[in-house]
């Protein structure tokens, strides 16, 4: 009994190896470049479909040929296994390589030619995401939430402050490195509504993993309601709103900017009407004003590396003031 227990124990580890190798790029990474929701993924989608089942079909015909040399009596004449050789060997992976590119290349000039329509501008940062819309000939920035309206062809401008990132959103589109001082282009046209999860697919540090976003299609008229709303300044804090105080006098005005108020900081992300976004430091938290607490008093425990101070020395009742003052504004 004992004697057996290593190899059954090697089996099922084998059998666990081989069920991970086999499922974790279908089921993990590619379940949302599978489940397309925008034309760019569509074709993307199609062609890893194409590409998947070609590789499928060699992969029987190799395992064929291998049971059929494993059983068989004789040897093959010479000539039938130069014949095998050249033909399998050299002919159909060039033909079959030929047509894969053949039909892919067609998709180049949709993803690369000039869209009109809505531009955004999206600079990557250690960690988190800096996002500028246009508005009336302004510019509006938001942070780690894209709004996208559905059903029309955008632009996203890329760059990055710092090192190279990578911006993925597997629904809508392929990933795209942002580099420094570049600008990529990322094209797309969301199909339906929905949200859908980004992230960076670039290591780029410590808090790499931490770094995501999220997509929220929506139809044109809401999209044009958020924007708007997103332009407008915040109303003016009453000059006794104890968290407006401790935001400019505990010096967060000197990283984040709060449009409508004193906090002019462009180092960290805008602050404006903050409680719009679904989470806290890029998918770190969700955004509650009991995790905006937390975040302020301890970002790196949250957030490991994270570029924020921490601010564990102030009372709980100042933080407290501070996180309401800040999601009070939607
Ligand atoms: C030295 C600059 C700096 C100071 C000072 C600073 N922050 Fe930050 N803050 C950052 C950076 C950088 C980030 C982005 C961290 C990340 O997500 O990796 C950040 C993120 C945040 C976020 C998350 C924003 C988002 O879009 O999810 C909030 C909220 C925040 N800070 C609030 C504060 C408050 C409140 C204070 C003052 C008590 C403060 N910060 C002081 C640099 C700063
Ligand atoms: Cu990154």
């Amino acid at each position: 009994m004992s004697a057996r227990m290593p190899s059954s124990f090697a089996a099922r580890r084998f059998a666990g190896l081989a069920a991970l190798a086999a499922g974790v790029p279908v089921f993990g990474g590619c379940r949302g470049a599978l489940a397309p929701a925008a034309e760019s993924s569509d074709r993307i989608a199609i062609l890893f479909w194409i590409m998947a089942g070609a590789a499928a079909a060699i992969w029987i015909a190799v395992l064929l040929l291998a049971a059929y040399a494993r059983y068989r009596r004789r040897p093959p004449r010479r000539r039938v296994a130069m014949a095998l050789i050249v033909i399998g060997g050299a002919v159909v992976p060039v033909l079959g390589t030929a047509a894969l590119l053949v039909g892919s290349l067609p998709m180049l000039p949709w993803l690369h030619a000039p869209h009109e329509g809505l531009q955004i501008r999206i600079e990557a940062e250690r960690w988190w995401w800096r996002v500028h819309y246009r508005h009336d000939g302004r510019i509006i920035e938001s942070a780690n939430e894209l709004r996208l309206p559905a059903g029309e062809p955008v632009t996203l401008l890329l760059g990055s402050r710092d090192v190279i990132h990578s911006l993925w959103i597997p629904e809508l589109a392929g990933k795209l490195d942002m580099i420094p001082g570049r600008q990529t282009r990322l094209l797309l046209r969301p199909a339906r509504s929905g949200r859908f999860d980004g992230l960076c697919a670039e290591y780029c540090g410590s808090a790499h993993a931490h770094m995501r976003f999220t997509t929220v299609v929506m139809p044109r008229p809401r999209f044009d309601t958020w924007l708007a709303r997103q332009a407008t300044p915040r109303a003016p804090a009453s000059s006794d709103d104890d968290g407006a105080r401790a935001f400019l006098s505990r010096g967060c005005g000197g990283c984040h900017r709060v449009r409508g108020s004193a906090a002019d900081g462009r180092i960290g992300p805008d602050l404006t009407h903050l409680a719009s976004r679904s989470t806290l430091a890029a998918g770190t938290l969700p955004m509650t004003r009991r995790d905006l607490e937390r975040w302020i008093a301890r970002p790196q425990h949250y957030k490991p590396g994270a570029l924020m101070p921490a601010y564990d020395m102030l009372e709980p009742a100042e933080r407290r003031a501070i996180a309401a003052w800040l999601l009070e504004d939607a």
